[in-house]
């Protein structure tokens, strides 16, 4: 299926593919390494009920930022140093590591879960609960997933596809219903931003089965070379969306709450002198 004429498990690619996904998986490094930074350095700036949300949220980014580093040098390195940059890439022999991949969302896919609950600031009964419905569904969706990614014929991709996707919708379902049931609970202020995530999960997380679809779709232009960088293009977009932004999103509902609970944490940088803030530590 994706495997070329020189038996590895990555196309050849043209010059303006390579390129593509080369300038992506650096574009996702940067995003991930300066959230991250963002979220530890804003940790302050809310309650300390929050807080725990947004250290998740950058260890996310962290994660993602090394096995990205990791996913980009393997990349690099499937070509051989010298390919001309105008008559496609010739490939080394060197295999394309999907498993950075699955690892990093075997982490990162279940701390998701605990930033999105954390923030929701559920009892920690509930919150209990709901974890331990969320985390095991999640793992189950990923570690079904990674020897379809691998396989080599539509069948079998097609059928690890189909299993990994039974938790994939117990999962959605749970959170949806949750994020929709704790909506009530949550002040008018954030409600928008709520119903935000609650679209992101399953508007953004509906992109990743999509992208592994592709090369079974096949075709010129979802198989082969233009498949591959559909497809790393399509997670990696997905994996920025879906880890820095919702963290960035996470940060506002936790900033938001932080200042209607607690009056030292609204808005203190519209405050124009210091003299008439409280001194904070
Ligand atoms: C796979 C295999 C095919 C079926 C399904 C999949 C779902 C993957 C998802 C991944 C989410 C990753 C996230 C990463 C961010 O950190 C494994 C592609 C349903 C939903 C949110």
């Amino acid at each position: 299926m994706l495997t070329d004429v020189s038996g590895v498990n990555i196309p050849s690619l043209t010059a303006g593919q390579f390129a593509t996904v080369y300038n992506l998986f650096s574009l996702v490094i940067a995003s991930m390494l300066f959230t991250a930074l963002f979220l530890l350095l804003s940790r302050g700036r809310v309650a300390p009920r929050y807080r725990n949300a947004l250290v998740v949220s950058a260890i996310v980014c962290g994660i993602a930022a090394y096995h990205y580093f990791r996913i980009f040098s393997n990349f690099s390195e499937s070509y051989p140093p010298g390919s001309s940059v105008s008559a496609p890439h010739n490939l080394s022999n060197i295999e394309f590591n999907e498993a950075y991949r699955y690892v990093d969302w075997l982490l990162t896919v279940p701390l998701l879960l605990v930033e999105t609950v954390a923030v929701m600031a559920l009892g920690r009964v509930a919150q209990r609960g709901l974890l331990y419905k969320l985390v095991p569904a999640s793992a189950l969706m990923i570690l079904l997933g990674y020897p379809g990614e691998i396989a080599t014929s539509v069948g079998s991709r097609a059928l690890w596809g189909a299993l990994s996707t039974i938790p994939f919708i117990y999962l959605l379902y749970v959170l949806f219903v949750e994020l929709s049931r704790s909506l009530v609970r949550q002040p008018v202020e954030v409600q928008h931003t709520i119903k935000m995530l609650r679209l992101a999960l399953v508007g953004l997380w509906g992109v990743y089965p999509i992208a592994y679809l592709f090369p079974m779709i096949g075709g010129e232009f979802f198989g082969g070379a233009s498949g591959f960088v559909l497809r790393q293009g399509g997670y990696s977009l997905a994996d920025i969306f879906a880890k820095a932004a919702y963290g960035l999103a996470i940060y506002k509902v936790a900033r938001v709450k932080s200042g209607l609970e607690d009056p030292t944490y609204s808005d203190d940088e519209l405050v124009p002198d210091t003299t008439s803030r409280d001194v904070r530590v």
